[in-house]
């Protein structure tokens, strides 16, 4: 069975609970219902964290990586300033495919660059809780392994 890593980073913990109008009203545990249920209806094993530390991060990536294991990775702030997260990525040659809630290109100039972006399968982005679960679905659609291996 393919189990699909889903890894959340910094202050995504807070969701649901302060600025709904960027982020939404959904708390990350509702996100993770939402993705179990797709998993299981779909056969796929589910692995659902968040962390505040980028070295957890990076941990969990090698993990899924060196194990075949898809991810749909929302690194949150870690995005736009993380060259070890683009490394890690890299090095366990992670299938990944980038979420973000909010269209990060709508905001603030420091959060149109992404170092997760050049070695991410694709990007969606902008459509609250749902960004995730399109995200599941073009993973499972464009093929859970890596296209060059
Ligand atoms: O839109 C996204 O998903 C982000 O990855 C969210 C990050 C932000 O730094 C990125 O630029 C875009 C921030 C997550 C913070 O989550 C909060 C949740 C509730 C209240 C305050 C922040």
């Amino acid at each position: 069975m393919t189990t699909i890593h889903v890894l959340n980073g910094p202050n995504l913990n807070l969701l649901g609970t302060r600025e709904p109008s960027i982020y939404g009203q959904d708390t990350l545990a509702d996100i993770e219902r939402s993705l179990q249920a797709k998993a299981s209806a779909q056969n796929f094993g589910l692995v659902f964290r968040q962390s505040n530390h980028e070295g957890d991060l990076i941990g969990w990536i090698h993990e899924a990586g060196l194990s075949g294991s898809p991810v749909i990775l929302n690194a949150g702030a870690f995005t736009h300033t993380s060259v070890a997260l683009h490394d890690a990525i890299k090095a366990a040659a992670a299938v990944v495919i980038e979420v973000h809630l909010s269209n990060t290109h709508t905001r603030e100039p420091f959060r149109h660059g992404s170092f997760v972006s050049p070695v991410a399968r694709g990007v969606i982005m902008g459509f609250g809780a749902h960004s995730y679960t399109l995200a599941f679905d073009a993973l499972v659609q464009t093929g859970l392994k890596s296209m060059s291996s």
